[in-house]
């Protein structure tokens, strides 16, 4: 019997396994399809233990479909273009494409030598030509549609990366990738309108059932739908005096929540971006506090400014406006915490009911008008039920932003206010028919801002011209290659590459320029799993046959930091796809799968920290086998899983110890036998009884268990018919199992059956296995999965132990459906003599497991 050795297996089936073809997708219409993604990665280095094991859980479902008929599609790419490849280039004196083309050869090698099973031939790099002409194309589609918009705005943006951020890219003030501090810029800039989508991308939530609720919560608040009202407030002029006739221009309209605590409303907020700000103070004595407001708030991201707990500033316009429910005069101040692209950017401010406008009141000293009580609060008795207002200097701290009564409120008075509330209602009722209100749905998810200012992207696909404006290349001119030959590790830009940069404009032939804008990167990865369903096409960006046919992908796999922006513009850009008529589903993932981190120590492993384990070594020391299998037992995947290297050295052990089972049942073990099976005729009959049955529960366990991702707890039942197979060969010697005419059909059961179903974990060693040991020519990844009967999984009897007050004293065997009274009879009766006549108090039976006698 030859030893199991990893090193000298594993490269030879890989080397098979790609000669014969044996991930190639089959495309066989006859059988149901499942499509396996794992998000794929960017070329940064070598894998580390977080794809490995990302990746070795799409293997072993895309392996397992297989086995169980099914079609597979699991192919595997790069996310090729992007910052780090200039960085790195800039650094090395390089080029981005080299290097990046380095690293995916050397991540593909990797993958390889895991023995993870993609079909190479349909690999999608996002910085071919092949594939990014194809994104040009779709976004020329969203443009002709109107998806596709230009704007000058004020945009994040971050010195150190030199390019412009998405609001998602910011996060507390800092950039995604360097962590530097980023600043606001006014700029030109390319934008998709994810927001006509809104609406859709939240209620199709719903449709997501295979998505964890934490992810689709996290994409709801991200969507941010919000229910409420504008309300139309009258700008008096520069002397305080409301106009007579109010026209359009002397309106500043405010989107609000809380219409019903208009009655509270004693200040009123703009945003320091406000449009028309300026000259509300311009030549005024208020101009340069206000001024001197805007320009700090500049430096400061509209998302930090947002947060709740940061000190806010403001200044006085010198202005008033007019709230209409009340006739009422209030200051308009401008403050940082207003943000100017949420609402309409102006806020009427409730102190009472408002914990930023409280803070702001106290701060500033401005009034705090109590029109919203709890009954039980300490002033309702002096004003609860008053309709007319007084002022009160009240004794709080906080605003009070709950469901409560309306005071001093005039007519509505004593109705019951709130978000959504009664009083809420009849506001904006009345709001409405005085022509000063409406209803309005806000969301907090913004267009996605797609131009970057970088080299190393997919081209926008733009004309300048001077008489035509901005035109969009014509789509038989697609690609717009990246041309190779600019320098950036000397500075140079897409403007030097003169090749690039000057070119005719399409519409009137005249000399024109290039957009030298690149697309985020995110575009990239909006569609690559359509691609991969057709990856060679070079006449569509996919046949929709194709891609009707493999989506929605079965199982999506991926890290939970891409549980927001990665998700939601994939979303977008199928449901984009979908009303251009190149799809009809409108999902693209049906299943999703956040994998939880490697941690060493109790730290997630990154570079940064230095604290990572790299799978190389790992597999020079046990082989890819036991790292997967490891992988796959130590933590179910969506939790964090603790690195320790002991726990491979064991799962190594146990294939090893699994190795020699088979050959032992097979009885090829020759002298290196584990097992004698030296026990008595019942014994033996017992133990074979007892490995028929774990061999049909344990293959219904591992159906279950691998069908709901719970790898580690169908490795544990594997391990249990290991274990019974151990039992079975001490207990029963080869020359018994060859007198019997079924002992060696059940051997040769029970180790065909471990060997398949170890096949998708550690598929090596069960093809050697297979192989050499069973003697198959064909290969046990092409096996069908194996059947089980659920009666035979039944056991007749139960063996229980019975303990007197918590310590084993006997063990009883029972009929399996033993009813309760005749287990504690039996009970009883075995320990009878330990009982040293005491009396049993209590007996409590766990069924399958034990008796426990409580005596005294
Ligand atoms: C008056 C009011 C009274 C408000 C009250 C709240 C409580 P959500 O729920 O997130 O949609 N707001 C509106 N536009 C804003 C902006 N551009 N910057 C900062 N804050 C803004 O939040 C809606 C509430 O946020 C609005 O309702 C408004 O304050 C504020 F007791 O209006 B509310
Ligand atoms: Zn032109």
């Amino acid at each position: 019997m030859k030893e199991y050795n990893p090193h000298e297996i594993e490269p030879r089936w890989q080397k098979v396994w790609e000669d014969e073809g044996l991930n190639a997708v089959t495309e066989d219409p006859s059988k149901p399809k499942k499509y396996i993604l794992e998000m794929f990665p960017y070329p940064s280095g070598d894998l580390h233990m977080g794809h490995v094991r990302n990746y070795t859980i799409g293997d072993v479902r895309a392996r397992y479909f297989r086995m169980r008929g099914f079609d597979v599609l699991h192919p595997m790419g790069w996310d090729a273009f992007g910052l780090p490849a200039e960085n790195a280039a800039i650094q090395h004196n390089s080029h981005p494409a080299k290097w990046t083309y380095a690293n995916i050869d050397t991540q593909k090698e990797s993958c390889k030598r895991m023995g993870f099973s993609y079909d190479w031939s349909r690999t999608v790099v996002a910085c071919d030509p092949e594939y990014y002409r194809w994104g040009q194309w779709i976004f020329l589609k969203m443009w002709e549609k109107g998806l596709v918009e230009r704007k000058n705005s004020p945009v994040n943006w971050c010195p150190n990366c030199k390019t412009v951020l998405a609001n998602e890219q910011v996060t507390e003030g800092e950039c995604w990738r360097c962590h530097g501090a980023v600043e606001k810029r006014d700029l030109t800039q390319w934008y998709f309108k994810i927001t006509e989508y809104a609406q859709e991308l939240l209620d199709d939530l719903d449709q997501l059932g295979g998505w964890p609720d934490r992810v689709k919560q996290m994409q709801a608040n991200w969507i941010g739908r919000s229910e409420g009202a504008e309300v139309d407030f009258i700008l008096c002029d520069a002397e305080g005096n409301a106009p007579e006739n109010p026209t359009d221009d002397d309106i500043i309209t405010v989107f609000t929540t809380r219409a019903d605590t208009l009655f509270g409303c004693s200040f009123f907020v703009l945003a320091p971006e406000y449009k028309g700000l300026s000259d509300l103070v311009a030549g005024s004595e208020y101009e340069k506090a206000v001024t001197d407001l805007v320009a700090a708030a500049e430096k400061v991201s509209a998302v930090e400014r947002a947060q709740g707990d940061r000190e806010k500033h403001g200044a006085f316009t010198g202005r008033y406006v007019v709230n209409p429910i009340n006739g009422e005069k209030v200051p308009v101040w401008v403050a940082d915490y207003v943000v100017a692209d949420y609402g309409t950017g102006a806020v009427m401010a409730v102190p009472c009911g408002d914990q930023r406008d409280f803070e702001f009141a106290r701060k500033y000293d401005l009034p705090i008008i109590p029109i919203i009580l709890p009954e039980d609060d300490e002033l309702y008795p002096e004003i609860g039920g008053v309709a007319e207002r007084v002022r009160l200097d009240v004794p709080w701290d906080h605003a009070f932003d709950a469901e409560g009564i309306l005071v001093q409120s005039g007519k509505y008075t004593g109705m019951v206010g709130g978000k959504h509330s009664e009083g809420e209602a009849a506001i904006v009722a009345d709001l409405e028919a005085m022509g000063r209100g409406r209803r309005k749905v806000e969301f907090r998810l913004r267009d996605w801002l797609i131009s970057r200012q970088r080299y190393w992207g997919n081209p926008i696909p733009a004309i300048h011209c001077e008489k035509c404006g901005v035109v969009p290349v014509p789509e038989d001119d697609l690609p717009v290659v990246l041309p190779l030959e600019v320098d950036i590790a000397k500075g140079e830009t897409l403007k030097d590459c003169a090749s690039f940069y000057e070119t005719t404009c399409p519409v009137c032939g005249g000399s024109a320029h290039r957009e030298t804008d690149t697309m985020d990167t995110f575009t990239c990865s909006s569609w690559y799993f359509l691609r991969y369903t057709d990856p060679h096409n070079d006449s569509a960006p996919f046949d929709s046959a194709k891609a009707n046919r493999w989506l929605p992908v079965d199982q999506y796999i991926g890290g939970i930091e891409h549980a927001i922006l990665h998700l939601l513009y994939s979303r977008f850009f199928v449901k984009v796809l979908r009303d251009i008529g190149l799809v009809d589903f409108d999902e693209p993932f049906q299943n999703l799968l956040t994998q939880g981190m490697v941690k060493l120590n109790g730290e997630t492993m990154s570079k940064s920290k230095g604290n990572t384990v790299a799978p190389e070594d790992m597999i020079v020391e046990y082989g890819a086998d036991a790292v997967r299998t490891y992988i796959l037992f130590m933590a179910p995947p969506d939790k964090d899983l603790e690195w320790e290297e002991d726990g491979l050295a064991g799962i190594y052990r146990f294939l090893n110890r699994v190795w020699r089972q088979v050959s032992d049942l097979m009885g090829v073990a020759g002298e290196d036998t584990l097992y004698q099976g030296e026990a008595s005729k019942e014994e033996g009959i017992a133990a074979a009884d007892l490995l028929n049955r774990e061999r049909h529960r344990v293959v219904g366990k591992v159906i279950d268990d691998i069908d709901r991702n719970n790898f580690n707890t169908a490795l544990a039942a594997i391990m249990e018919l290991s274990n019974a197979t151990g039992d079975y060969l001490r207990k029963v010697s080869p020359e018994t199992r060859g007198g019997c005419d079924y002992l060696p059909k059940l051997d040769r059961d029970v180790a065909e059956t471990i060997v398949v179903m170890l096949a998708p974990m550690a598929p090596h060693w069960a093809e050697e296995l297979w192989h050499t040991v069973l003697g198959h020519e064909d290969s046990v990844h092409g096996q069908p999965w194996p059947d089980f009967d659920p009666e035979q999984a039944k056991a007749d009897e139960v063996e229980l132990a019975v303990q007197i007050n918590g310590k084993v004293k006997s063990r009883i065997v029972v009929a399996a459906d033993a009813s309760e009274e005749a287990i504690k009879e039996a009970a009883l009766g075995a320990v009878s003599n330990a009982m040293e006549g005491k009396s049993a108090v209590k007996i409590i039976v766990i069924p399958g497991r034990l008796v426990n006698i409580v005596a005294k």
